[in-house]
């Protein structure tokens, strides 16, 4: 009777774990945050395959949770097809009486997983390396333990099998985490591109600090933190060299164009506001950036559109797609630049499209192709449920309170209509009985001239004496055209959420 970790079932399984805790490690370690970590390519299948309707279900009652506990599954899943790897490689190494195998069949068979996955041929040798690692510690540990080493206890040897996985565990995340820093552009680099203005950037930067209203708690006027939606737990990894942007479909000629071409081109710096279709109605993923981009419609007359429904359908590089009418993206940018830095990753680098006044939706980031379509079709999001290609519902949000030293009560927050444009933001400290006019912050300024930016957001604020008591403030906004926004209350599916915003304090 042998007192081998690796004799027992419950030894290899342990073992196997840990060999699947390094693997996993041992890839994040070379990939980082990245699309060729094992566990993206099973994230990104899993979440393309769920039904629209556990989507659109996840979203609205789980928020970016539902992605957190799909990319855990994922990272579950890559685990089991290693420690699979490794117990089958340890049973048959001990079948074929060769101590070798254990060792090298878990190498051989992470890696071929890590190419099959990932389809990176180098980078798959990270998991496979950390994996293989872990069964030779644990046969180097047997084999002490049968020969040389009475003291090292079965035991023992389980723990420093575990205490090795636990190890490259948090080497690897470390690791991992460096690398996903450099890359996602959380510091993305100063921008720089011939066609650019990098004055008027610094200029606008000014201005918009400038005109912002004081309400310390929530966001300038240039959004500090911009919400980011997408498909992916894991976004792309683009290089800008590789990238190209080809206009197909219904045209007279298909025009394809680079990064150094685009960034040739005249380009715009333009205040955008993007607002998710999913957001709930005081929500936070309304957000305020200055792109900086070339405008999309000189590209469109030269490739000559001949769309039989006058509408288009943008793809990008994570395999999203949205349609909606080519008129809305005659007025659209194609951004590479934001806030006087490169278009950082989570936002769409190295190319994003933006489409004045239209749901968040239709902002396709890592964008790569603009197909004509001659046909209607749906995009990712309407196939699910959603409609959220159109304009934006106008919003007034109630983000800011306090209380002034003398008693006095302010309120605030950001209003937004799109192309409709924020005139006025109307306050009522009564429930909705009385309406006075809020203090909006000066329109942002536009690209160029001396208009205002079309499609921006406007802060507003209010000072009231509180009566005693408790008491309800609402909040609605009025558009250039004065039409007050709509006062029913609807949720955020399918087509965004409406409403007046209220609140009560006691
Ligand atoms: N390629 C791609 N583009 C995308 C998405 C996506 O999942 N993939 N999400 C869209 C959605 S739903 C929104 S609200 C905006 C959000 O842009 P942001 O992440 O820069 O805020 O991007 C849009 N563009
Ligand atoms: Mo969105």
């Amino acid at each position: 009777m042998t007192d081998d970790l690796l004799e027992t079932p419950g030894g290899r399984l342990l073992v196997s774990a840990a060999a699947a805790v390094a693997g996993l490690a041992g890839s994040y370690a070379v990939t980082g945050y990245a699309p060729s970590f094992i566990a993206s390519p099973i994230e990104r299948a899993l979440a393309r395959a769920m039904p629209g309707i556990v989507v659109s279900t996840a979203i609205s009652t789980l928020g970016s949770l539902g992605q957190q506990l799909n990319l855990l599954l994922a990272i579950a899943l890559a685990g089991l097809f290693i420690a699979l790897a490794a117990r089958a490689a340890i049973l048959t190494g001990q079948l074929a009486n060769n101590r070798a195998l254990p060792t090298v069949g878990t190498a051989v068979v992470t890696w071929g997983i890590g190419v099959v996955l990932t389809g990176e041929v180098a980078l798959a040798a990270g998991p496979a390396v950390a994996a293989a690692a872990v069964v030779a510690l644990a046969q180097t540990l047997d084999g002490f333990g049968t020969t040389t080493t009475p003291i090292s206890s079965k035991r023992r040897r389980a723990l420093s099998t575990v205490g090795a996985a636990v190890g490259a565990a948090t080497l690897g995340y470390v690791a991992g985490n460096q690398r996903t820093v450099i890359a996602t552009g959380d510091d993305a680099p100063a921008l720089t591109a011939p066609g650019a203005d990098l004055a008027d950037v610094e200029e606008k930067l000014a201005v918009a600090a400038d005109y912002s209203l004081e309400l310390d708690d929530i966001d300038p006027l240039v959004s500090e933190s911009f919400y980011e939606v997408d498909i992916n737990s894991i976004d792309p990894e683009l290089s800008a060299g590789d990238w190209s942007l080809s206009i197909t479909g219904a045209v007279e000629e298909e025009v394809t164009l680079d990064y150094a071409d685009l960034q040739q081109m005249d380009a715009e710096n333009r205040f955008v506001t993007l607002r998710c279709v999913g957001e709930r109605l005081n929500g936070y993923k309304t957000d305020t950036a200055l792109w900086t981009g070339v405008p999309v419609d000189s590209l469109l007359e030269e490739a000559g559109v001949q769309s039989g429904c006058e509408c288009v359908m943008l793809r990008a590089a994570d395999d999203y797609y949205e349609e909606f009418p080519i008129d809305a993206l005659r007025g659209g940018l194609l951004a590479y630049g934001m806030n006087g830095t490169v278009l950082p990753r989570g936002h769409g680098y190295p190319v994003r499209a933006l489409v004045p006044g239209h749901w968040g939706e239709v902002n396709v980031k890592w964008l790569s192709e603009i197909e004509v379509l001659d046909r209607e079709a749906e995009g990712y999001w309407e196939q699910r449920g959603w409609q959220g290609t159109g304009p934006v519902n106008p919003v007034a949000k109630l983000h800011h309170e306090s209380t002034r030293p003398d008693g006095r009560r302010r309120v605030g927050g950001h209003a937004y209509a799109g192309l409709r444009g924020v005139e006025r933001v109307e306050v009522s400290t009564d429930g909705g009985e009385t309406w006075a006019d809020a203090t909006l912050s000066d329109r942002l300024p536009a690209a160029s001239g001396d208009g205002p930016a079309e499609d921006a957001w406007r802060q507003w604020e209010y000072t009231y004496d509180p009566p005693a008591g408790g008491h309800t403030v609402v909040v609605r906004m009025v558009d250039r055209r004065g039409e007050v926004q709509p006062e029913a209350e609807t949720d955020a599916y399918p087509s965004g959420a409406s409403g007046w915003v209220s609140k009560q304090y006691s």
